[in-house]
């Protein structure tokens, strides 16, 4: 056996977990190796994989005219013959040329500045301009391999000790948490309110930042995630302006986590960017920090593996803004397709272009699909014994609360399991359905939720929500007390 054991490896990395690829997804591996190996071995025929916020992986097909544009600039020569014309819209055709004259050789195989292209983020730039009516400063971006690597970047730069506190909402993506144990931080957790659509109550940030400096702990941060995951609440304007005031006041870099910015389905809410309400309010670089992070990875053209996001920094001193420049270069640069992606996402097609119609038929087919599907299910749960779902309003998560009865409670301490997770596993393998535990994202003491995506093709929801309801039935027939 080879001598590193576990006790020699870094605490930091054994501490940090993550559940969104945890136990049950490995069981459900495990479930599908069966049904392969043995058909009918279990009562369902496929694994229905509700657990992650991978849309492609479920038959979600990319947007046409991001595809073009990419493969016409991974293989220029595409460009010189005389078919492309019939084959690729020409705006695709123009949009790639574009792109390839903004890199140095037209070398897509190249590193470039550890920024990313400057020709891509001043696209991404006018596309915030755009999106926010403030000005937006190429200078200002970081092109990443998706939101990850640059939320892990803004830790590495925030926390030096675990002194060193960074406000989470919980429920959170345990992004956050794993991030924050990996870098020797302290979560400093504040509470959303389930019983009002998971609000953000400023007198709870303000509660738990007194608890926290009163341990000795300095904060340094606060995250927000908007729209909301795994909760799917939209924050109201006036909310997002009280957030603002609190960072200024107390001197937090305001981490907005923005992913979820086109995932908006409901009509009375919008995504407005924390820079935008905070430079409505009339503040400028001077009165507060903020990160905005942005993916290919979500939004209706879910382009995950691509690995493509950003980080708009602002508000930042010049020496701190060089150290993260520093640290953005010691990983050279980001993929450079998912450099393109992300200026595609920030400026897609625009009226009058000639992709514009399909681009908009596919991108509006996605996301009214997604609201459906999201009704669909939330009404579903909404209808059983002991559940309670807050509506989506955004993002691509249901995250319903169960109320588990005490001999379900005592059964899952029986199998040294947590009771959401007792709840997941039994589903798993009577439905093949996986969803999270909420232990995974964290929730109030006691009370017991799941993570479901919204994402299974809609012809697939139907058969989800009879195969939720008859186990649900079954498991409370089972365990009521
Ligand atoms: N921020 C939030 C709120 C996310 O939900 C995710 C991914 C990310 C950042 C990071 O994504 P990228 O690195 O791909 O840009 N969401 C995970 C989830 O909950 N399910 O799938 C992935």
């Amino acid at each position: 056996m080879a001598s590193l054991t576990l006790d020699a490896i870094n605490t930091k990395v054994l501490k940090c977990e993550y559940a969104v690829r945890g136990e049950i997804v490995t069981l459900a591996q495990q479930l599908q190796q069966d049904l392969q190996a043995n058909p009918g071995s279990h009562p369902f025929d496929e694994i229905l994989y509700c657990n992650i916020g991978n849309p492609q992986s479920l038959g979600q097909q990319p947007i046409t005219f991001f595809r073009e544009v990419l493969a016409l600039c991974d293989h220029p020569s595409i460009l010189a013959r005389s078919e492309t014309e019939g084959l690729f819209s020409i705006d695709a055709i123009k949009r790639a040329q574009q792109i390839l004259d903004q890199i140095p050789g037209k070398a897509t195989g190249a590193y470039s500045h550890s920024q990313g292209i400057k020709g891509l983020r001043d696209t991404i730039a006018a596309g915030i301009e755009a999106r926010d009516k403030f000005p937006a400063d190429p200078n200002d971006i970081f092109l990443t391999d998706g939101a990850s690597p640059a939320v892990h970047m803004m830790m590495q730069l925030l926390i030096g000790s675990e002194k060193d506190g960074i406000m989470c909402p919980i429920p959170q993506y345990p992004l956050y948490s794993a991030s924050i144990a990996l870098h020797g931080g302290t979560l400093v957790p504040y509470y959303l309110d389930e019983a009002t659509g998971w609000g953000l109550e400023i007198s709870e940030l303000r509660k738990q930042l007194q608890a926290a400096k009163s341990w000795g702990i300095n904060v340094r941060a606060l995250v927000v995630i908007n729209p909301g995951n795994p909760t799917g609440q939209v924050l109201a304007e006036g909310n997002q302006r009280e957030i603002v005031d609190f960072c200024k006041e107390e001197g937090l870099v305001l981490l907005a986590d923005e992913v979820y910015q086109e995932n908006v389905y409901v009509a009375d809410k919008k995504f407005h960017s924390f820079k935008k309400i905070s430079r409505s309010m009339g503040y400028g670089e001077e009165d507060i920090s903020i990160v905005s992070f942005q993916s290919v990875s979500k939004g209706y053209h879910g382009e995950c593996g691509k690995r493509g996001g950003y980080m708009e920094v602002t508000g930042f001193r010049p020496e701190i803004r060089e150290q993260i420049y520093k640290v953005a270069s010691v990983n050279l640069c980001s993929n450079i397709s998912g450099q393109i992606l992300a200026s595609l996402v920030m400026c897609p097609p625009k009226v009058g272009d000639d992709s514009y119609g399909s681009y908009s038929a596919e991108k509006d087919a996605i996301l009214s699909s997604l609201a459906r599907r999201a009704k669909t299910l939330e009404d579903a749960l909404n209808s059983l014994e002991g559940v309670k779902c807050n509506k989506t309003e955004g993002a691509m998560y249901l995250f319903p609360r169960i109320h588990l009865p005490q001999k379900a409670i005592k059964a899952a301490e029986a199998a040294k399991t947590a009771p959401d997770a007792f709840y997941c596993r039994l589903l798993l393998n009577a439905t093949g359905i996986v969803v999270v535990p909420g232990s995974g994202f964290g929730q109030v003491t006691g009370t017991w939720h799941f993570r479901c995506t919204i994402l299974p093709q809609e012809e697939k929801i139907p058969a989800i929500v009879s195969r939720l309801t008859d186990f649900h039935k079954g498991f409370m027939d089972q365990y009521r007390d």
